[in-house]
């Protein structure tokens, strides 16, 4: 398949537009749809849909086919293994894979020290975990998170999560022990940047003292860029002063790489950004190469703490999920998709710049490799977030075959996370397109 947008019908297609009535009809109206071109095949960054229109992926299914859609090695690797045995339970009967994705995690993750890895299906549900282990290690309840995170829909994962709109809402009650502390935002914080790093941490540490308690803290869990709120980038040091502040009282640093891991930032991990080693890590999303997959990763004591048995499930470490993983992995090694994401990230991150030099609503662009975003505005120096912008942005793309997210405390934000094979020439092209859009909803 050649790597080239192409419309063939307007979009959506009738096909597509007839698989909607479909879905409205069968599928909860509680899921919701953003761009509802219904896919049939997919290959590197491209997506086909049901009508036959090429488009250009910027969302790679939520930071997911970094290795891209249909990657060769990720196929071979899932039809071999469904050929030979596609469950047994790893509790029940094990397998090589399971423990070779465990191997993979402990290298590849920060810190030399020892680990232990225990697999899942879902970012939520390695998070729920990342909390039951710490809680057993440390014999503590409470847990720090932080304005605008995100860490899951499930009960324990809502209550991290800041937003109410739409994940929590007439939803609760929630998990108990959750306790909110302000993000280092330098773009929002109100003394400006410069200041962000030291004035957040002293807040972080102040409210915990007053509000928790040190000695009940069994974690800090943080997005090391904060992924749907907004693709924040903490204040540099911020990450650093919280890791330290664990180490000294005790408390497990679980840094929630769920969204920035395998390669997206430049790195395999963006907690090395910031010279970081987090006790345990969250891994998900990009792990499993597009099959469904995730992970908890920390230092051998704390993974080993709760009691024989006291973590599992039945698809955890799922076999073609893992062989798909151990795919994915050796071509992200052999492919340096790190190196390609910052290569990725410099060729947006310069089209970003010059949109930005055109249009004063874009009142920030930041991130990391290829996790960036552009945050809009009201451009009268207020910085009051125009959500409507974004969303007519995002629409434009759509109808143009680019796949472009949004993200945001504030619904503002329009954030990149092509797969991080994606050749220039479509990088180039969906940032035409992404101008165009911009020009068309600012009339
Ligand atoms: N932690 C940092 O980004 C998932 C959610 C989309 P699951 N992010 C996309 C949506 O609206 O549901 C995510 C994340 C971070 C945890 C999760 C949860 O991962 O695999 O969706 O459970």
């Amino acid at each position: 398949m050649k790597q080239e947008r192409r419309l063939v019908t307007e979009l959506p297609g009738p096909a597509s537009r007839a698989l909607a009535a479909r879905r409205k009809a069968a599928v909860s109206g509680a899921v919701s749809v953003g761009n509802e071109v219904y896919i049939e095949r997919g290959e590197g960054a491209i997506l086909v849909d049901a009508d036959g229109n090429q488009h250009i992926d910027f969302g790679a299914g939520i930071a997911v086919a970094s290795v891209g859609h249909a990657a060769p090695a990720v196929v071979a690797a899932v039809a071999e293994q469904a050929a030979r045995f596609e469950h047994t339970c790893f509790m029940v009967t094990p397998y090589d894979g399971y423990v070779e994705v465990c191997e993979q995690l402990n290298r590849l993750t920060p810190g030399d020290h020892a680990k232990r890895t225990a697999l899942f299906n879902s970012g939520a549900e390695a998070v729920e975990n990342a909390v039951k282990v710490a809680r057993a290690y440390t014999g503590r309840k409470a847990v720090v998170a932080f304005d605008h995170a995100y860490h899951g829909r499930t009960n324990m994962t809502m209550a991290l999560t800041a937003k109410v709109q739409p994940y929590k809402d007439g939803f609760g009650p929630f998990a108990p022990e959750v306790y909110r502390v302000p993000m280092a935002y330098p773009y929002r914080w109100p003394t400006g940047p410069e200041r962000c790093a030291e004035e957040a941490f002293a807040e972080f540490a102040s409210r915990v003292h007053v509000q928790v308690g040190e000695q009940h803290v069994a974690a800090v869990i943080v997005e090391p860029i904060q992924g749907e709120g907004g693709f924040i980038v903490p204040a540099p040091g911020f990450l650093k002063m919280v890791a330290d502040w664990c180490t000294e009282h005790g408390v497990v640093f679980i840094a929630d790489e769920v969204q920035t891991g395998f390669c997206r930032t430049g790195d395999w991990f963006a907690s090395s950004h910031e010279g970081v080693v987090p006790d345990v890590v969250t891994t998900a999303k990009a792990l499993g190469g597009g099959m469904p997959l995730a992970a908890v990763t920390g230092r051998a004591e704390i993974m080993d703490a709760p009691v024989v048995g006291g973590l599992g499930g039945t698809y955890g470490g799922n076999p073609v999920s893992c062989a798909a993983a151990l795919a994915a992995i050796s071509t992200m090694e052999s492919e340096d998709l790190a190196g390609r994401a910052l290569r990725v990230g410099e060729q947006v991150t310069a089209r970003l710049a010059t949109l930005a030099q055109v249009y004063p609503q874009i009142g920030e662009v930041r991130g990391r490799g290829a996790m960036l975003a552009m945050e809009l505005v009201v451009p009268d120096g207020s910085k009051r977030p125009d959500a409507a912008l974004a969303k007519a942005v995002v629409a434009g793309c759509a109808r143009r075959g680019v796949v472009m997210l949004s993200c945001g405390t504030y619904g503002n934000v329009i954030r990149m996370l092509p797969p991080l094979v994606i050749e220039a020439s479509l990088v180039e092209d969906a940032m035409d397109v992404l101008g165009e859009a911009l020009a068309e909803a600012l009339g």
